[in-house]
């Protein structure tokens, strides 16, 4: 049993506003829905980033302007659908660099290692599994030659400000003097089309947080009833935040076996499960500012729907 994940459970249904972490929507099951919701043509985000890196792959690298050898670093791998284009570039320019994909889920790592060991052999590829704080912290990914460190698919909207800009701190001070980060954000857009990502009429988004409570109910034992459960979420366009819940669709208690508590929930109570923060982009170069970076370029894509901003130590 994990222990920091049966502490945040505990602590997030015992608020007064309960909450969970969407960090742990990616079991193996979770990261198989997040790939569903990655192709549905509404979640714009995916073929926005899709279209930077296939189009401005050389652009990039230009700006980045590394001496080879060099480290690609990808916090959150997931599928590397995306990175693929960056990568499949180098390779085709014989350009010399070590690929290290970092993701939570198994998995996740097992499926990309083996596409891409198929797709582009000769590929220079050392796989990690967890917490990709954890792994910077800890582990040593760095080495002696540049490295440029990927935080894509805007993953970064899932922090506070504040939180991001820990997080941007956190890059900074394990990053060396020649290392970049290339950062991807979802800029601000009319709401109608973000609003209509996040609350998809396929139902993916839904199961996607209903998925949640089935990983606490396999982990803990529990008995979270999923049909007593709806889903909500919101976006603001002032904060660029949107906001996802779980609603409770009546009053109920719901008992964790493992961890021998009983929880209760009120009639339409929300449990708050994930932030998808925007920003623009003055708002992205003052955040990568108060985390000690200095921002090159922003490279977006043709509709301008996202931005994948290469930030220099
Ligand atoms: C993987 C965190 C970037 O917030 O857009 C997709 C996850 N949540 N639909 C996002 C997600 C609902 C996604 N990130």
């Amino acid at each position: 049993m994990d222990n920091t994940f049966a502490k945040e459970v505990i602590e997030g249904l015992s608020a007064r506003k309960k909450y969970l972490s969407s960090k742990y929507f990616y079991d193996d099951q979770g990261s198989r829905i997040f790939q569903e919701i990655m192709k549905m043509p509404e979640y714009y985000l995916t073929d926005s980033e899709f279209e930077i890196l296939s189009l401005q792959a050389a652009k990039i690298m230009e700006a980045v302007n590394f001496k080879e050898p060099f480290n690609i670093v990808e916090l959150g791998a997931g599928d590397g659908f995306k990175t693929f284009k960056l990568l499949e570039y180098l390779m085709a320019n014989k350009i010399d660099f070590y690929y290290v994909p970092i993701d939570i889920s198994e998995e996740a790592i097992h499926l990309l290692t083996d596409k891409l060991t198929k797709k582009l052999p000769g590929l220079s590829i050392h796989p990690r599994v967890g917490d990709y704080f954890d792994i910077l912290r800890r582990e040593n990914v760095q080495t002696s030659i540049p490295s440029l460190l990927l935080f894509l698919g805007s993953n970064i909207g899932n922090y506070s400000r504040e939180g991001a800009v820990d997080l941007l701190q956190l890059f900074h001070e394990n990053m060396k003097a020649q290392d970049a980060l290339l950062l991807g954000v979802d800029i601000k857009k009319n709401p109608v089309t973000i609003h209509k990502a996040y609350y998809d009429s396929y139902g993916i988004t839904r199961r996607f947080n209903i998925n949640l409570l089935l990983r606490i109910n396999r982990e803990f034992d529990g008995d979270f009833k999923v049909d007593d459960f709806d889903f909500y979420c919101h976006y603001n366009p002032v904060t660029g935040e949107v906001r996802s819940y779980l609603v409770s669709l009546r009053k109920q208690l719901v008992y964790l076996r493992k961890l021998d508590k009983t929880f209760e929930f009120g009639y339409n109570e929300l449990i708050y499960t994930e932030l998808s923060k925007k920003y623009d982009l003055q708002e992205i170069e003052a955040l990568a500012s108060d985390g000690g970076f200095k921002v090159g370029t922003h490279f977006l894509d043709c509709k301008h729907y996202f931005s994948d901003s290469l930030l220099i130590k």
